[in-house]
């Protein structure tokens, strides 16, 4: 892999932010609760040499995690924006270190740390897959299918699924839908990659029936127990011929570190915006990369800013396994860049324009806008 150049300083001005509700085209169902409307964070940071643009990925609840959007909310208007805004002209390789004081968040610092990189990245005209390291033009698009009314809804939404191309199932399951709905999605498709993800909805007292699961030949089981249960992991690994993913509990590259010294995760789910940014992303995928762990990128319904930078992200060499990166059209009837990410032969492009390398449909942007508020210095 070609070493990464690191970007210009920026000088930034002034930072927007926006609520955003916009539609699902159906409900999102997980161990912890459903979804019908996905509320979002978009930052804009506005630098001396031009904008650039960051999702903060929180949910509107702290279910999948302790963040949610009116606590990033919070936190980003008082005390990260202003930390950034105070410095004022700054490398983006810097911001994680300027946000350092402010302890957790790190969904809201992901958020911001991306609006600098893209601003910093389109000002040199340079595009973010350059910059991470992108060896791909393509990636592979798994898909994520929520928790349906029974297991025949279930094999009905995969079935569509695998005609519009999707190379790989992930199905949720939480205690009491967990054997049936599986058994159902491989009884109907066959050898299909199948994986699936328990949102930390289980316990150690749980390990036989997951261990039943070892009968349907999983690519892996992700997050089966709580976000600190990394012991518990370990033990339950031992128990499992499922390979063991890791979500919710690696939050940082430390995190990483400390799963794969307890044989804790065999695979790792790199999401961006749980581990505080993009570059503590990389820096997870060099980690399990010199380690032979494989990687692959998680989704948290992003819109077209998030999907693109995923795409990207998902583009470096040791992501060895499809991501939740999935087309834009699987979550939302209209989203809020001009050329939202598309499914083509089971596949996703990888933007190469300056920046992340979509356009903002301002006017999309306008009409999901519920909330916002621009920050100065
Ligand atoms: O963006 O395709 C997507 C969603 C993928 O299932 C997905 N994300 O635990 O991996 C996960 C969940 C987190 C969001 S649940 C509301
Ligand atoms: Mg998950």
């Amino acid at each position: 892999m070609p070493p990464r150049a690191p970007a210009a300083p920026v000088t930034l001005d002034a930072v927007e932010l926006r609520v955003l509700h916009i539609p699902l085209v159906s409900p999102f169902t997980t161990s912890f609760g459903t979804e019908t409307v996905r509320e979002v964070i978009i930052v804009s940071a506005e630098t001396s040499d031009g904008r650039g643009w960051g999702e903060v990925v929180t949910q509107s609840e702290p279910s999948y995690s302790s963040e949610y959007t009116q606590g990033a909310w919070d936190v980003l208007s008082r005390f990260l924006v202003p930390a950034l805004l105070e410095r004022r002209t700054f490398a983006p390789e810097e911001v994680a270190g300027v946000l350092r004081p402010v302890v957790g968040h790190r969904m809201a610092k992901a958020g911001l740390e991306l609006a600098v990189i893209d601003a910093a990245l389109r000002a040199e005209g340079r595009s973010f897959g350059q910059y991470l390291g992108a060896e791909k033009d393509r990636v592979p698009s798994g898909v994520s299918v929520g928790i349906q009314r029974d297991p025949a809804a279930l094999v009905e939404a995969v079935g569509g699924y695998l005609d519009e191309g999707y190379v790989r199932i992930k199905i949720k399951i939480k205690p009491g839908r967990d054997l049936d709905d599986t058994a159902a999605v491989r009884e109907a498709f066959g050898g299909i990659p199948l994986q699936v993800d328990a949102n930390s909805a289980y316990t150690l007292a749980d390990a036989d029936t997951l261990a039943e699961l070892d009968a349907f030949d999983l690519l892996l089981i992700e997050q089966p127990l709580q976000e600190d249960d990394l012991v518990d992991h370990a033990t339950l690994a031992k128990r499992l011929r499922t390979p063991v993913c890791l979500d919710e509990s690696i939050v940082s590259d430390k995190a990483a570190a400390d799963a794969l010294a307890l044989g804790s995760a065999a695979i790792i789910n790199i999401k961006a915006g749980r581990v505080g940014g993009y570059l503590e992303a990389v820096a997870i995928h060099d980690r399990a990369r010199a380690a032979g762990i494989p990687v692959w990128c998680g989704g948290m319904l992003e819109t077209g800013i998030g999907r693109a930078a995923n795409a990207v992200l998902a583009a470096l060499p040791g992501f060895s396994l499809p991501g939740d990166i999935s087309a834009s059209a699987r979550f939302y009837t209209q989203d809020i860049v001009t050329e939202p990410a598309v499914i083509e032969d089971g596949h996703v492009r990888v933007p190469t324009g300056p920046g992340l390398g979509v356009e903002i449909d301002a006017a999309a942007l306008e009409r999901f806008t519920v909330r916002r508020e621009r920050i100065t210095r």
